[in-house]
C-alpha cells in the first residue's frame, strides 16, 4: 500500500531552478567561493553516489549495513515497545539500508507505517515500487521535498508516536550550527516517548578517512565535478570541467573532511540562469563538501543540547561507525 505526498517547491511552476541559481550565484560570489553540498544529487550524481557507496575505501556504508544487519532485531524491539509508530525516513534514498530494519519489524508483527522522505521524487517512485514488490503489506506513504518540509508536514498529519531515522552519517554534512538548528528543530516535532535513531562518522586513521574521499577508481573526484556539469545543464553556464581537479583532505583535530573542486587555470565561467560571470585564478578553488567525523562525546553534548538523550549506541565491529538512538 503506497502513496506519495509532493511537497517540493516544482509544483508551482519551476521555483527549483530559481533556488538552485540564487545559491550558486551566492556562492561563487564569496571571498572563499562555496557551493552547498545538496545539490550533488541530480539523477548523475545519485547513481555516482551509488558507485561510491560501493568502492573499497568508502567504508561507511557497509559499516552502517553491519550496525544494521547485526542488531536490527534489538533496535526493532526498542522501536515497536510501545505500539503503533511511524517510521520516517529523513533522506531515503534507496533505502538500501532501512530495509533491513523494515524486514525485521514486519517479521516481529510491528505495528507502523513507513515515510520515507527525499527531495528526490525519483527516488521516492522507485523506493515505492519496490517496496511493494518486496514488502507488500507495509504501509508507505512517501514524501518528497525538504527535511523541514516533511517534519511540518508531519506535524499536521500525524499525531501518533514517532521514530525518525537520519542515517548515513547525513548529520556529517552539516556545519556544528547547523547540525543543532536541525536537531532541535527534529526535536521540536517529536514528543516525550518519540525516538531519533541517527548514523554518525566516528574519528578514526585520518588515512582511512582521506582514502575514503579519494577512491582509487575516480569516482568522487566524478560526484565531484558533476555539480559543475549540473550547473551547466540546469543553469546554462560554460563551466570546462576537464579545468577543474578534485582535492579532499581531512583535519584530524577538527575531525573534518573538506571537498574542494580546484581551477586548474585562470579561467571564466557565465551562468545564463543568472546573466552573471565569474572569473577564478589559477588554482583558486570552491569548497563543496563537509563531512564530519565525530567523538561519541561530542554526539552525547549534541544531543543533549538539542534535548536528545542517548538511549543506546550500536557501533560496527571496528568501532568506526554508530547509529545512536536517542529518546526525547
Ligand atoms: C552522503 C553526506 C554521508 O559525506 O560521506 C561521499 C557524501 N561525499 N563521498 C559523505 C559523500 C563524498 C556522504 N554523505
Amino acid at each position: 500500500i503506497a502513496s506519495m505526498v509532493n511537497l517540493s517547491r516544482k509544483q508551482d511552476g519551476s521555483n527549483d531552478t530559481a533556488a538552485f541559481a540564487n545559491d550558486v550565484a551566492e556562492g561563487l560570489s564569496q571571498e572563499q567561493k562555496t557551493l552547498p553540498s545538496r545539490y550533488f544529487y541530480d539523477g548523475r550524481g545519485s547513481k555516482l553516489f551509488q558507485q561510491i557507496m560501493d568502492l573499497p575505501e568508502y567504508y561507511l556504508t557497509r559499516a552502517e549495513f553491519e550496525v544494521l544487519t547485526d542488531n536490527r532485531q534489538d533496535m526493532a524491539a526498542y522501536f515497536s515497545g510501545e505500539g503503533f509508530f511511524h517510521m520516517i525516513d529523513l533522506g531515503a534514498g534507496d533505502a538500501l539500508k532501512t530495509k533491513i530494519l523494515l524486514r525485521e519489524l514486519e517479521k516481529q508483527q510491528s505495528m507502523f507505517d513507513y515515510v520515507p522522505v527525499d527531495i528526490s521524487g525519483d527516488a521516492m517512485q522507485q523506493l515505492s515500487e519496490s517496496l511493494h514488490d518486496e514488502l507488500p503489506e507495509l504501509k508507505v506513504e512517501a514524501v518528497v521535498g525538504e527535511y523541514f518540509q516533511a517534519l511540518e508536514w508531519l506535524q499536521d498529519n500525524k499525531s501518533e508516536r514517532k521514530v525518525v531515522l537520519f542515517l548515513g552519517s547525513n548529520i556529517g554534512n552539516f556545519e556544528l550550527t547547523d547540525s543543532k538548528a536541525f536537531l532541535k528543530s527534529v526535536r521540536s516535532y517529536l514528543k516525550s516517548g518519540d525516538r531519533l535513531l541517527m548514523g554518525v562518522d566516528l574519528r578514526k586513521d585520518p588515512q582511512v578517512i582521506l582514502d575514503a574521499y579519494n577512491d582509487a577508481a575516480g569516482i568522487t573526484a566524478e560526484f565531484n565535478l558533476n555539480l559543475l556539469h549540473r550547473i551547466n545543464r540546469e543553469l546554462g553556464a560554460d563551466f570546462d570541467v576537464n579545468q577543474f581537479n578534485h582535492y579532499a583532505l581531512y583535519n584530524p583535530q577538527e575531525g573534518v573532511m573538506r571537498s574542494f573542486l580546484v581551477s586548474k587555470l585562470e579561467q571564466q565561467v557565465t551562468i545564463k540562469a543568472t546573466g552573471q560571470s565569474f572569473s577564478f585564478d589559477a588554482w583558486e578553488s570552491i569548497h563543496t563538501e563537509n563531512s564530519h567525523k565525530y567523538t561519541l562525546n561530542q554526539i552525547e553534548d549534541l544531543g543533549k543540547e538539542c534535548g536528545f538523550a542517548i538511549e543506546k549506541v550500536f557501533y560496527d565491529s571496528q568501532r568506526g561507525f554508530a547509529d545512536v538512538l536517542f529518546t526525547v
